[in-house]
């Protein structure tokens, strides 16, 4: 069974972490109706989705993908770089061991966000950024290293996480903004490039065979069909005022 943990938007919402956009005034309504719509999107692509409560204290609790990296062996609790946000971790952690997923943590000093890492198959990226220290990127490879994954890590600049740089859209093909990850990273994958008027338009999420994706990038959209991806789009422009994306909503596991 195909599992996607989602979380509520707190009420607190308009209060989240903002790192590369202005604050612009968010309509909380109008978000929790496009979250709702995405969680959809995941329902029609295959998962269960589980929506676990969040609070007021905890604006960023919707973006649960920053908390935890799921894997086949288990999970690894990540420990936000933002510190605001290290309170979101409790609540995923009753969660996944529910579901009797294993669990390691990331440790102090080391820091590192759920959006700094792609899995794709047995390899791991991850993404050094304002949120993601070396000794956190350490940590991750000693856990993954030791059970089979490869694993490289790089810098990301311009952007807050790897992910909002590169994601994967089919299992031997990522979708890139070259200026944000240096591509060498990724030699071996077949590359799509976003749009150069589309920066923001790296993030996509492959789920069940479909590729969920914000409606907002209608160029960078046209050449990922052209390579006969079936896209499910979504708007998410009032997730976007948070510098939330598509990835960023959900942790998805196989049970
Ligand atoms: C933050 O700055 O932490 C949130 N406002 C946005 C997090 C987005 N997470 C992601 O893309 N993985």
């Amino acid at each position: 069974m195909l599992m996607a943990l989602t979380r509520e938007i707190s009420e607190a919402f308009d209060e989240c972490q903002l790192t590369h956009l202005p604050r612009a005034p968010i309509d909380v309504s109008r978000a929790r109706a496009q979250h709702t719509a995405y969680e959809w999107a995941l329902v029609e692509a295959g998962c269960t989705v589980r929506r676990l409560d969040s609070g007021p204290d905890m604006p960023d609790a919707v973006f649960v993908e920053d908390v935890a990296v799921v894997v086949n062996e288990g999970a690894i609790i990540t420990r936000p770089g933002a510190e605001a946000r290290r309170r979101e971790t409790a609540g995923v952690v009753a969660s996944l061991v529910r579901h009797g997923l294993p669990l390691q943590e990331i440790q102090s000093p080391g820091t590192l966000d759920g959006g700094d890492v792609l899995v794709i198959g047995r390899r791991v990226f991850v993404g050094l950024s304002a949120r993601t220290n070396q000794a956190g990127a350490d940590q991750l490879l000693k856990m993954l290293g030791g059970v089979g994954y490869t694993v490289r890590v790089a810098p990301v600049r311009g952007c807050l996480h790897l992910k909002s740089a590169v994601t994967a859209v089919a299992p031997d093909t990522v979708l890139i903004n070259r200026d944000w990850v240096p591509a060498e990273m990724f030699d071996g994958l077949a590359m799509v490039d976003v749009d150069p008027l589309e920066p923001h338009a790296a993030n996509a999420l492959a789920v069940g065979g479909v590729v969920i994706y914000s409606a907002g990038f209608p160029r960078t959209r046209k050449k990922l069909e052209h390579r006969d991806l079936r896209l499910r789009l979504v708007e998410v422009d009032e997730l976007q005022k948070a510098e939330g994306a598509v990835t960023c909503c959900s942790l998805i596991f196989e049970l």
